[in-house]
């Protein structure tokens, strides 16, 4: 960690910017074929948002009457630290992609939802109201009765227990919907504090689901991926899962790569990370989380450290 405080203080603001701007330039790394067949576009929230064909998530296909663009959904599977598949990075749903959403967590044995948008923000909607908001109340989306047993409030972040029904299996299965509330707009988080917060509950409540599962689940170690998604599940999707990614690398051989992370992460989600400030972010949150717990004494930033465009 104090290589990097080091580094991030050699590099400047400017530099890690810099940075960010060579990853951007580096073309995605494969095609988005599906994504832009004619009856999947309108399943797409954002056009210019794709996702690459070889980390899609494919739905399974439910009847022989339904063709063969009926398994796309705009998502993608992405590793996480020392875990193929540890989570799935997706756009907001849209209203007509609800049922597919949940046809998807049910399939993939989703047990985590992670949503770091609002619904609406600045009068704009960033995602569909998909799950139902208030306790008790219980709302149809496709083959998926999807009830709210109960849902806890904390500062940053709503936590909702959902029943989900599966009415052609008549299976039931609970499932955890986390939104997180305090991220900002635009930009980034002044502090990651809440953010290192919220992470924390959530890793909590994924080793907890996975344990309950016990022998049930025969997929990889770490249990089923967790959904992650903001709006166009790039921008504040990739932040969250660069930073759990770092975090869990530097607690477990103490050394952290932003840059390779992230350039790994564009090659199943094209685009992770929107911003410069939130790739800049993913550094200063690393650094915040190691002050946290001890491994580093407090970090003196000057004026100059923090500039964006001196020599
Ligand atoms: N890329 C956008 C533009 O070209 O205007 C800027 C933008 C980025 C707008 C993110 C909205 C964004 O949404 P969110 O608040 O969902 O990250
Ligand atoms: N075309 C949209 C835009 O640039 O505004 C795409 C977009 C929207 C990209 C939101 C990223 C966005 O942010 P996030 O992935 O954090 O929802």
């Amino acid at each position: 960690v104090h290589e990097l405080v080091d580094y991030v203080k050699r590099k400047k603001k400017k530099g890690i910017y810099q940075e960010y701007e060579e990853i951007r330039k580096e073309p995605p790394g494969g095609t988005f074929d599906y994504s832009k067949k004619l009856s999947n576009q309108i399943k797409n929230r954002y056009s210019d948002v794709l996702c690459l064909d070889q980390s899609r998530v494919r739905l399974c296909q439910l009847s022989d009457d339904e063709d063969e663009t009926s398994d796309y959904i705009n998502a993608s599977f992405m590793d996480g630290y020392k875990r193929s598949n540890a989570y799935i990075a997706t756009q907001g749903p849209l209203p007509k992609t609800f049922g597919d959403f949940w046809r998807m967590v049910w399939e993939q044995m989703v047990l985590i939802i992670v949503m770091t948008t609002r619904v609406v923000e600045r009068g704009r909607v960033k995602c569909g109201q998909y799950w139902p908001l208030e306790e008790g109340r219980a709302e149809q989306h496709g083959y998926f009765l999807v009830r709210n047993t109960h849902v806890q409030l904390f500062q940053d972040f709503k936590l909702s227990h959902l029943e989900l029904y599966n009415t052609q299996s008549g299976e039931r299965r609970e499932v955890c919907h986390y939104l997180y509330v305090s991220w900002p707009d635009f930009g980034v988080p002044k502090s990651a504090s809440a953010m290192l917060d919220f992470r924390e509950h959530v890793l909590q409540r994924r080793e907890a689901a996975v344990q309950s599962l016990g022998s049930t689940w025969t997929g990889p170690p770490g249990g089923p991926p967790v959904v992650v998604h903001c709006s166009a599940g790039i921008g504040r999707t990739g932040t969250f899962c660069t930073l759990d990614i770092c975090l869990s690398r530097l607690e477990d051989i103490g050394t952290i790569d932003v840059r390779q992370t992230v350039r790994r992460m564009r090659t199943q989600r094209a685009f992770s990370i929107q911003t410069w400030d939130q790739y800049y972010f993913c550094y200063t949150a690393v650094i915040e989380y190691a002050q946290r717990n001890g491994k580093l004494s407090p970090v003196q930033w000057s004026d100059s450290d923090l500039e964006t465009d001196s020599e």
